[in-house]
């Protein structure tokens, strides 16, 4: 376990001994025991910021090079620096940024994955989820949980992206996926626009629906307007030293998050604002909606603007600044976490 300085007879005799029963796939704890089991988080993982004005030319480029139909999906992976070849922006979440141009499909499909979605630029696409259409605006929350069809198309006359987030990781590691192509691009619309939130998105639900809380809300948008009406409204009261004024996103019927794998948070911090440094295990992808300001996360330091992503890994402290009235999303795995009782945090 440490580095102990031992008779060199005896160290060849270890030496000798890993390597005989490293032939029969045998390997000896002590010699691993203090990574298994560090007595605190360490992830691999680096603090990260994908600035949009950097890397909107190049989410543009790939609409010339490539159509959405042979892409599938045409998204630039927000790959970790510090995970490369992953497909990851943590441990356990996916992260991309996802363009498709006027008159595209990206078409129907349905996976074990729960997908988010914020949109960030652009307006006239939709993103059908199991029979409904919803139109994309600026900062909607949209989800796509587990085995839903979900197609996305542009009827409007400008490019549209928006920032997917996913479970691949978790998925992945459970080796648990499965995924199915549709056999129209398009669904076909069994409700009209708006069904779901006015059933179940209006403080009531069918008189007879029931639903546990690992089930995924029937909600599947959560209107920017809405968001940004309630975070306003409370913003002039105290705010809390560590978050400002935070709301996460819950299926209604429940209280639990909108998708079981992933949690998600919307919060304003009003201009000069300082939160107190914070730290949690949920490595946490942040979406600045309005504003800029100043993320501090461990020893690094990023200036981040609108429509920029960061990327604060699990237990790195995190300090946020406002620069002006700021509202940033966030998601990250914290159900998964408070589900199996790993989830921790420490404020300072
Ligand atoms: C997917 O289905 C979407 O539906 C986006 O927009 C990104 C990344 C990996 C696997 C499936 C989408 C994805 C994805």
């Amino acid at each position: 376990m440490h580095a102990k300085t031992i008779p060199e007879d005896l160290a060849n005799a270890r030496a000798e001994f890993y390597r005989r029963i490293g032939q029969l796939s045998l390997t000896p704890l002590w010699e691993v025991l203090g990574a298994l089991v560090p007595p605190s988080p360490r992830p691999t993982a680096a603090p990260a910021i994908w600035r949009y004005k950097e890397v909107r030319e190049h989410v543009m480029e790939a609409g010339r090079l490539i159509t959405a139909k042979e892409a599938e999906r045409r998204v630039l992976i927000l790959e970790n620096p510090a995970l490369r070849g992953n497909s990851s922006i943590t441990q356990s979440l996916y992260a991309g940024l996802q363009l498709i141009l006027p008159g595209e499909v990206a078409p129907a499909h349905r996976h074990a994955q729960s997908a988010l979605r914020l949109v960030l630029d652009g307006e006239g696409a939709y993103t059908a989820v199991d029979g409904e259409r919803t139109t994309m605006r600026r900062g909607d929350f949209i989800i796509t949980p587990s085995w839903t069809w979900h197609d996305h198309g542009n009827l409007g006359d400008e490019p549209v992206v928006w920032l997917d987030g996913l479970d691949i990781p978790i998925v992945r590691f459970f080796d648990a996926g499965f995924a199915e192509h549709a056999r129209q691009d398009s669904q076909q619309a069994l409700r009209p626009e708006g069904d779901a939130l006015l059933r179940y998105g209006n403080n009531m639900v069918p008189v007879d629906f029931h639903q546990t809380s690992s089930e995924p809300t029937k909600v599947f948008v959560y209107p920017y307007a809405k968001t940004r009406e309630s975070l306003l409204g409370i913003s002039e009261s105290d705010a809390d030293p560590h978050f400002g004024h935070k709301l996460r996103y819950v299926n209604p019927s429940t209280g639990a998050s909108p998708m079981p794998t992933m949690g998600a948070f919307a919060q304003i911090l009003k201009k000069g604002f300082e939160t107190r440094p914070c730290r949690s295990t949920d490595g946490t992808v942040y979406v600045c909606l309005e504003g800029e300001g100043k993320a501090a996360i461990g020893d690094q330091s990023f200036d981040f603007a609108e429509r920029d992503v960061f990327v604060v890994p699990s237990w790195q402290m995190l300090q946020l600044r406002a620069a002006s009235d700021t509202i940033l999303f966030s998601f990250s795995d914290r159900p998964v976490q408070q589900a199996l009782g790993l989830w921790r945090q420490e404020k300072t």
